[in-house]
């Protein structure tokens, strides 16, 4: 097992230390405030694009994942759900050509790391160990969750990854950050008041404020409504529908402090979906701007 990481390394030129890895997290934090994009910062797109690259996994025949970085090629970028992701990609790719030696699966959820921490969130742990694949390692489309549909696509889609109920909730909180964007997705607008600050408010929206159907020409979503100004997808409505979902968001709105640690499980979890064990040299590392 220890010959693979070997090769890894050997790939690499040399092992890289946890020093050097946090000047890439430096650079990346560095430079996520962007003026005049969306609400002030590229964090929420580093996130969807740390998650899109490993969501893909399937836990049956150990495909997909964060691994191979596959949404470098064509067939992959192109998949609907990763509409918008370029941006995410061209920006990294800065980074990447500051740190050439970081392969992308590890410089992309590194981003994901980065982007949650800086905006508040909970510390997640982190190691490399991914190595860059090719084409043929593309899985087919289809993989990522369709926002149209409910509580049993859900399941089917998180539990193939390996999730169970708690966990599809805990990650779910991740739309705290950010918004949907109509030449992306088709729908529209910020789950939260405050979508460039890692919080539970995604819970309590989705426990206290009533949802009413948007009405619009785009694709059904919910806003709520007070304000008009919130959004909540189809799925995310899922969550408190469903009473097992339900029971989470309930402990999540009331206890940040174990959404924050729920969550961050769950993420490294998901940011290590398909690497091998024996890709990692150990245990995985608290990044940090301190
Ligand atoms: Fe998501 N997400 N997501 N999401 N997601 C969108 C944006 C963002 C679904 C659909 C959408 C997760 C789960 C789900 C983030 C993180 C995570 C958009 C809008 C759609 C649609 C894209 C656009 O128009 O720009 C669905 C469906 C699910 C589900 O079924 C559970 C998870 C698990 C995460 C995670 O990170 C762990 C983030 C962040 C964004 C905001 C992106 C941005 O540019 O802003």
């Amino acid at each position: 097992a220890r010959g693979v990481a070997a090769a890894a390394e050997g790939k690499l030129g040399l092992r890289h230390s946890q020093q050097d890895y946090q000047k890439v997290y430096d650079a990346i934090a560095e430079k996520l405030e962007q003026e005049g994009y969306d609400d002030g910062s590229l964090a929420p797109v580093l996130v969807r694009l740390a998650w899109h690259s490993s969501g893909t996994y399937n836990k049956e025949d150990n495909t997909g994942g964060s691994n191979y970085a596959t949404m470098r090629f064509k067939p992959e970028a192109e998949h609907g759900a990763n509409n918008g992701l370029n941006i995410a990609r061209d920006h990294m790719q800065k980074i990447k050509d500051a740190f050439p030696w970081i392969s992308y699966g590890d410089l992309w959820t590194l981003g994901g790391v980065v982007a949650v921490q800086e905006s508040g969130g909970p510390t997640v742990p982190w190691r490399p160990g991914r190595i860059d694949g090719f084409e043929h390692h593309v899985t087919p489309d289809g993989r990522l969750p369709d926002a149209a549909q409910a509580q049993d696509h859900l399941r089917f889609i998180f539990y193939r990854m390996g999730f169970n109920d708690q966990e599809i909730v805990a990650l779910s909180g991740a739309h705290a950050l950010g918004r949907c964007h109509t030449d992306r997705s088709g729908f529209e607008g910020p789950w939260t008041f405050s979508p460039v600050t890692f919080s539970n408010q995604y819970f309590t929206l989705l426990q206290d404020e009533p949802w009413q159907w948007r009405k619009w020409k785009g694709p059904a979503q919910y806003e709520d409504k007070k304000t008009k100004s919130l959004m909540m997808l189809p799925t995310d409505m899922a969550l408190v529908k469903d009473k097992s979902f339900k029971k989470f968001v309930d402990i999540y709105a009331k206890d940040e402090d174990a959404f924050f640690k729920d969550f961050s499980k769950a993420f490294a979890k998901l940011l290590e979906l398909g690497v091998p064990t024996s890709q990692f040299a150990g245990d995985a590392w608290k990044m940090g701007s301190e």
